[in-house]
């Protein structure tokens, strides 16, 4: 990727609020990340990626962050919404994050920018998501309407074998595998990453795309849950190959559109969705205008409040491409 001038902010300090969202963290970037100009939250992503990338990896990347960090930087949005927002992760962009849309409402309140409870809404790089922050930690997101795009796609996945799965969009590109004959317990992970990597290279292999060719860089498998209050649990494979610790609000949103299509699940009944961690989101499809929204609700706890320094004399300031 190329990158464009000195990574470093001007004055080597980048604000940041960490969160995490039902075990899945979030950082939202106040002050010193890139100036993305105006213009569609898409074209900023892109402005991101071509002249900036460097700051992403300074922003989430080790030594300051993680690979299971997600940031979330805050800019003007086009629409008359409470704030823009791009996420960002250790490999690259993100279309919407559901996690961290809750991770960001949190963050704004913590820091008093709006006031418990109360209705709020983010531009997204891939359409206005709406909030209701019900007080300082619980919050139901109505996220971007959420399709199936192809049922039963079947693979020939090398050492794994035959696996079948849907093509899904829930503001980011899913394939979902409904019945894996494997464990989704937390000491499975390395076993279920190297499965849901495996996959992903399959897909990718076999060209399977979402619409218009989009990439498909989420992998989601689902089982039975093991909580008595919920009804399924998941395990989500993101870009970077990390899991999500939280149930995935992109990826319960994929997983309702899938079960609504297939008459499994009905307008506005629950569906209470655990992750391999054993935490939960609550989603339901809500009607609005005659559109189906997927609405999930979930909890975030601010965790630091930091200032990330950017010195010009770490030999490290640009860290190893991934
Ligand atoms: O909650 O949508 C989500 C998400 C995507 C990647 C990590 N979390």
């Amino acid at each position: 990727m190329a990158s464009h001038g000195n990574p470093r902010p001007a004055d080597g300090r980048i604000q940041v609020i960490d969160s995490h969202t039902e075990g899945e963290p979030t950082r939202v970037v106040l002050s010193g990340g890139p100036d993305l100009g105006s213009g569609s939250l898409a074209s900023r992503v892109e402005r991101f990626r071509i002249f900036h990338d460097d700051v992403r990896r300074l922003i989430v990347d080790e030594p300051r962050g993680s690979p299971i960090a997600v940031g979330a930087l805050l800019c003007a949005p086009v629409a008359p919404v409470t704030t823009g927002v791009v996420f960002f992760n250790n490999v690259g962009y993100l279309g919407m994050c559901g996690h961290g849309t809750i991770g960001v409402f949190v963050t704004l309140h913590h820091l008093g920018r709006i006031a418990a409870p109360g209705t709020y809404r983010l531009e997204t790089p891939v359409g206005v998501v709406s909030a209701e922050l019900h007080n300082a930690h619980d919050v139901t997101f109505t996220n971007v309407a959420s399709y199936r795009y192809r049922k039963d796609v079947e693979l020939d996945v090398p050492g794994y074998g035959r696996v079948r799965g849907d093509v899904a969009w829930g503001g980011n590109w899913f394939f979902l595998v409904a019945e894996p004959t494997v464990e989704l317990g937390l000491a499975d992970v390395p076993a279920l990453t190297d499965r849901t990597v495996a996959i992903r290279r399959e897909l990718h292999r076999a060209g399977v795309t979402g619409a218009d060719g989009a990439e498909i860089d989420h992998v989601e498998l689902s089982g039975p849950p093991q909580r008595p209050d919920t009804d399924a649990r998941n395990f989500v494979l993101c870009p970077g190959d990390a899991y999500d610790r939280s149930p995935c609000g992109t990826g319960t949103s994929a997983k309702m559109a899938c079960l609504y299509a297939d008459g499994k699940l009905a307008e506005g009944a629950l569906w209470r969705q655990e992750s391999v961690l054993g935490t939960r989101f609550v989603g339901q499809l809500v009607r609005r205008d005659g559109i189906l929204y997927p609405a999930i609700r979930g909890s975030a706890y601010v965790t630091g409040e930091t200032e990330l320094l950017i010195d010009r004399d770490d030999p490290l300031i640009r860290s190893p491409r991934r």
